[in-house]
This record gives structure tokens, C-alpha cells and sequence, in this order.
């Protein structure tokens, strides 16, 4: 397919460097793959385009370059790596406005410092963080009526198996929770629907998908036992954030998705075989995607047909090939795609799922209704749901869709980006084989991973923009020493053939994104007195209150001044300082910093934090306001002393 891919290609430089590494790459993944040899020669590539318009590149082009003063039409909510954070972007300019601190300690607004926020993260007896690393890969936002509402936002931390929940009215993070019995926590997908109560047509849970198995329970009693590795899949509450129940599968999860009337979850496996080393990971031809249903499994767990691990009191039920063999009372149906698949995403109009071939080059595209009919015993063969497996390049990884019945799905090694329809997939599996379902190709640099489209996993999909997320940038940024950015790329679909854009640095590793109308969330911009139980709401509360050795510091902040030009405290004492911010004017936010005490944190109007720690260092300790908010700034300061 080579030589038919280099006539679509619209950039050329540097295309005989790329395409050595890859065939070496492919070489190294798939020595004696028998599948991954076989070139996709009959994936049928688009007629022969002419390179893209130049007209229609420089229109396209000027469409991101927003002017000074000019807001952009899209949010973006993007994975923030191993910053363990969640960068909220606005499209098309990609400029980055915001960084939401999760998982990871963050300086400015004092994360990880503030009480507030140490109880959203976790301490230890000792009160200092339990973790403070992460690795963020997969976020997504609360549904109503098959779009986005506006009410959360989720994003994983792979590492240390934990879910995190943003509230998009103040973009904060509000909860963490731990995924017992998991470790590798990759995929994430709040469901839709209720199964069962027509009445709610909005998220409830989120589905987890567990990557790694471990032996469960995880006491180091079972290391060397490869058959009592498990993975799960978990289901949490997504107004509680407790883990409502797991799935106790065989082989493991990956990514996740979930269909539109709330009946199923899915998660693609590539590691079926239960394999602890790689080579095992890929013994053998075909994996996995796996249905949950989850009206079954709450009626399970609701019968108590479950088990618990070690200290977990979640319910797990059995999703395993053995368990789950009578179709009538199934939990999960195991859908068999090639060879170590990687994402699973759902199209628009709510039809198919689309499982990406990683080591085989092809799309299976599953269907819903024939899942379904499995479950209910109408269809005998669960693999008569796969209603298209085409060939689309090599290292398929990832699918977005344009709501126009076309995919667009990562092509991992041939760093391309492969624009396909999927009624023509469907038609070409058939038997038609003039069915032409490759649109189109564009290069992309390089190596792309995760793809979305404006509005993509949602029924209001727009088709006006694609971000790809590429994993290496080798050449298209200023050198800056060994570690290179990542290079995300913004691509206009509006029109048959894909327009790159813009390119985009971004520091590693973001994975995952969505983007959405801007008119979809609300933002508050100052925070209400109520919100916090400590606020002192008013300046003449101030003081210093002693119990024993424990002493409370209330302070509030107006602009230029806090409302204590000192405070005195005894060296040994616990002191807990409370400070409200009660300037209520949009964006007058104060910072306060103390020196040698490792306190820094910023005071969003009306917002109340509080900070613990021991009076230790006997001495004159200027705290300040940190944050530029008056003239008088610099001046806007008070006194701790500590007496020896
Ligand atoms: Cu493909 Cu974590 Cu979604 Cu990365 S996973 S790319
Ligand atoms: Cu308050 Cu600067
Ligand atoms: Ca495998």
C-alpha cells in the first residue's frame, strides 16, 4: 500500500527517514506475527487525490488565529500526564487556560498544601500526602441526553489506581477515590443511561478499566502463580464516588466505552492469554472485546452472587468465559478481535463499537443491537455482531468520528491519520468490494496515539476539528536537549480531505481528550461564602484562638490588606490559619505565601482554605500576598511571630 499512501501524501519531507523507522518498527513488533505481515494491500485507498487545495489550507489556517481579545468556540479538557493534572485548552487556538491540579501537588493554588485539598488527595497518619506522582491518561465529562452537561469531569491516574472527579461549575477537583483489587487503572467511560429507568437519561457511574493483573487478594502469598492473576473491571458511583461493584474478567482491560441507552460497557483486551511477559501478551491471534451487561450485573450483585477480596468490601461478581457461557444469564459476552486490539470507541449514532487493531491493521466494528440480541438469546453467534473488519494501515490505535458516518482512526506506525466509512466498511465486509470506505490519509508527526474530534463521542458530533495526539515530535520544534516535547496537531475535517492546521507542543504525556461547545459549561467566577464551613464572613472575626497547644489562626484578605497586621504564636504550637477572601469582584484573587514553612496557596473571591502545621522555628516571618492583585500589592502583608 506503500507506493498508493505516498500519492496522498501532502508533506513529503523527511517521509523516506519515517518510513524506515517504521518498517524497522514493525519488523521488531511482529516478528513471526503472521497477521501484521500481511500488508493491508486490499484496503481500498481513496481515488487518487490531488494534494489539498492551498486556498482551502490558508482559509482553514486563519480560522485558528484567533485576535487579540477573541474567545474561542471550543473547550478542550486534556489528560495532564504525569503532571497528574487536567489542562483545559481552548480550540481551535489551542491556547492553554487553565491546569486543574488532581493527583499531583501544585504551587500556585497551594494543592497539596491547603487542608481542603490534602483531603481530596489522601494523607498519612503523619499528615503528609500518600502519593505525590501520577500518570494521567484517559478523561471524560458527564452526559444528559447523549451530550455533555456540563456537571463533571473524570480523569484516571494509571500509577496509583485512582479516579479522580472534577466539578466543571468551579473547575476543581473534588474527589479522589481508589480502585481496590486494581492495579493499572487505564480506561475510564461514565455511562449514558440507566439501563433500566427510562427517567434517567444522564451519568450515574463511571466504568474503570484494570490493565495490569495481580493476584487477588494482592498479599504477596501468590506471586509466582500466573493462573491467579486477575484483572477487573470496576463500576463507581459518579455522585458518591464509592466503587459500586467489579467484574472479575479473564484477561484484562484496557480501554473503555459505553453505549448510548446505558445497557452496556465495553473494554478491548489485548492481553487474553493472561500472559505476565510480553511475548506471552501476544501469543495469541485473537483478543477480545468485552460486553458487560450491566442490568445483569446489578441484579447480581443485588442477589449478593459475589465475592470480596482482602480488605475490600466491594462486591465482585464473576465475568469469567467459564461463568458467563449460557448467553440467558450472561454477564459479559467476550467478542473475539484480532491481535492485541487497543481503543474502543462508540460512534455517534449510537450503533457500533469500534475496537482498533494495534498489531493487526484493521477496525472491527461491533454492533450493538446484535450484542444484544446474544443476551437475549436471538443470536446464536456472538461473533455474528462484528459487522465490519477492514483494513485501514498499520498500528491502528485510536477512533474519532465526525457525525457524518466517517471514522477517523490513529494509525500508530504509519503516522497517519486514516479517515474511513463505516457503512462502506460494513458494506465492503460484506462481500462489495468496490465498496471504496478509505476516504482519506494525511501524515501526521509523529506517531500519533490518541485522536478526538470536536464533539466526537457524543450524538452532537460537529465534524469541524480533529486533535491528534502525536507521540514523538523529532524535528518540529526547537531542540531543547534529550527530552522532546509531544506534538499535538489540530486537522479541519469539515470537507472530504483532512487540512492540517497548527502544531502544538505539549510536555508528555497527555494520552486523552475531549472537546466540547463552549456554551455546554457554565463556569462560575467567584465562590460563594456557604461553600466552605470554615468561612469567616466577616473581618472583625479575625483573631487568634488558643486551645492548649492548638491554635487558630482567622484571617481575611480585602484588597491591599489582610485583616491582621500580625499575628503571635508560640514556638511548638499547632497552628491551623484560616483565611477567607472576602473581595467578591471577578478575578481579584490573593496569594498567601509564609516563608520557611513550605506554605503557599492562592484565595479565589469568596473561596476559604486553611492550612495546618507546627510552629517550629521561633522568629519574624513575613507572610504575603502573592498573588498580583493591587497597587499596593507588595504592601499587602502580615507579621507571624513565633516567641521562643
Ligand atoms: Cu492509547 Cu492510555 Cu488511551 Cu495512550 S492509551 S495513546
Ligand atoms: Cu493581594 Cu496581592
Ligand atoms: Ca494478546
Amino acid at each position: 500500500m506503500s507506493d498508493k499512501k505516498d500519492s496522498l501524501n501532502t508533506e513529503t519531507a523527511g517521509m523516506g527517514r519515517r518510513r524506515f523507522l517504521n518498517s524497522a518498527a514493525i519488523v521488531g513488533l511482529t516478528a513471526g506475527v503472521a497477521a501484521c505481515n500481511d500488508k493491508p494491500a486490499a484496503a481500498p485507498a481513496a481515488s487518487a487525490p490531488a494534494a489539498a487545495p492551498a486556498a482551502a489550507h490558508s482559509d482553514a489556517a486563519a480560522s485558528i488565529h484567533l485576535k487579540p481579545g477573541e474567545l474561542d468556540t471550543y473547550y478542550g479538557l486534556w489528560s495532564g500526564g504525569h503532571n497528574g493534572d487536567m489542562r483545559v485548552l481552548g480550540l481551535p487556538s489551542g491556547r492553554e487556560i487553565h491546569r486543574i491540579p488532581c493527583f499531583v501537588p501544585d504551587a500556585l493554588v497551594g494543592w497539596g498544601i491547603t487542608n481542603e485539598s490534602k483531603a481530596v488527595m489522601g494523607t498519612k497518619a503523619d499528615g503528609s500526602l500518600r502519593y505525590t506522582v501520577a500518570d494521567t491518561h484517559h478523561t471524560h465529562a458527564s452526559y444528559k441526553d447523549g451530550n455533555y452537561d456540563g456537571r463533571y469531569a473524570w480523569i484516571n491516574d494509571k500509577i496509583n489506581s485512582r479516579i479522580a472527579r472534577i466539578r466543571l461549575d468551579y473547575f476543581i477537583c473534588d474527589k479522589i477515590t481508589d480502585l481496590p483489587n486494581v492495579q493499572g487503572f487505564h480506561g475510564i467511560f461514565p455511562d449514558k443511561a440507566d439501563p433500566v429507568d427510562p427517567n434517567i437519561n444522564y451519568t450515574t457511574r463511571v466504568f474503570c478499566g484494570g490493565e495490569f493483573g495481580i493476584p487477588l487478594p494482592n498479599n504477596g502469598k501468590d506471586a509466582n502463580k500466573p493462573e491467579a492473576y486477575r484483572s477487573v473491571f470496576s463500576c463507581v458511583d459518579a455522585e458518591t464516588m464509592d466503587v459500586r461493584w467489579q467484574v472479575l474478567i479473564d484477561g484484562n482491560c484496557d480501554l473503555v466505552a459505553t453505549s448510548y441507552d446505558g445497557k452496556l460497557a465495553a473494554t478491548n483486551q489485548y492481553n487474553t492469554e493472561n500472559g505476565i511477559h510480553y511475548e506471552d501478551m501476544m501469543s495469541a491471534e485473537r483478543d477480545a472485546c468485552l460486553f458487560f451487561n450491566v442490568a445483569r450485573i446489578e441484579e447480581a450483585v443485588k442477589a449478593g452472587k459475589f465475592k470480596t477480596y482482602g480488605d475490600s468490601k466491594v462486591p465482585v461478581v464473576d465475568g469469567t468465559h467459564e461463568a458467563n457461557k449460557d448467553a440467558k444469564t450472561a454477564l459479559v459476552a467476550y467478542v473475539s478481535v484480532p491481535k492485541n486490539p487497543h481503543g474502543v470507541n462508540a460512534s455517534p449514532d449510537g450503533k457500533y463499537f469500534i475496537c482498533a487493531g494495534k498489531l493487526s491493521p484493521t477496525a472491527t466494528t461491533i454492533e450493538l443491537t446484535k450484542v444484544l440480541d446474544w443476551f437475549d438469546g436471538k443470536m446464536e453467534k456472538l461473533d455474528d455482531a462484528i459487522v465490519a473488519e477492514v483494513e485501514i494501515g498499520l498500528g491502528p490505535l485510536h477512533t474519532a468520528f465526525d457525525g457524518r458516518g466517517n471514522a477517523y482512526t490513529t494509525l500508530f506506525l504509519d503516522s497517519q491519520m486514516v479517515k474511513w466509512n463505516i457503512e462502506k466498511a460494513i458494506a465492503f465486509h460484506k462481500g462489495d468490494k468496490n465498496a471504496k470506505y478509505v476516504v482519506d490519509r494525511l501524515d501526521v508527526h509523529y506517531q500519533p496515539g490518541h485522536v478526538n474530534a470536536s464533539q466526537s463521542e457524543t450524538k452532537a458530533a460537529d465534524g469541524k476539528y480533529l486533535a491528534v495526539g502525536c507521540k514523538f515530535s523529532k524535528d518540529r520544534f526547537l531542540p531543547v536537549g534529550p527530552l522532546h516535547p509531544e506534538n499535538e496537531q489540530l486537522i479541519d475535517i469539515s470537507g472530504e480531505k483532512m487540512v492540517l492546521l497548527a502544531d502544538h507542543p505539549v510536555r508528555g504525556e497527555p494520552h486523552d481528550f475531549i472537546i466540547f461547545k463552549r456554551d455546554l459549561v457554565k463556569p462560575k467566577q467567584v465562590y460563594d461564602l456557604d461553600d466552605s464551613p470554615l468561612a469567616i464572613k466577616d473581618a472583625k472575626e479575625s483573631g487568634v484562638f488558643r486551645n492548649g497547644k492548638k491554635v487558630t489562626v482567622k484571617l481575611t484578605s480585602q484588597a491591599p490588606a489582610f485583616s491582621l497586621r500580625e499575628f503571635t504564636v508560640k514556638k511548638g504550637d499547632e497552628v491551623t490559619l484560616i483565611l477567607t477572601n472576602l473581595d467578591k469582584i471577578e478575578d481579584l484573587t490573593h496569594g498567601f505565601a509564609l516563608p520557611k514553612y513550605n506554605v503557599q496557596f492562592v484565595i479565589n473571591p469568596l473561596e476559604t482554605k486553611s492550612v495546618t502545621f507546627v510552629a517550629d522555628k521561633p522568629g519574624v516571618f513575613w507572610a504575603y500576598c502573592s498573588t498580583f492583585c493591587h497597587a499596593l500589592h507588595l504592601e499587602m502583608r502580615t507579621r507571624m511571630i513565633v516567641e521562643a
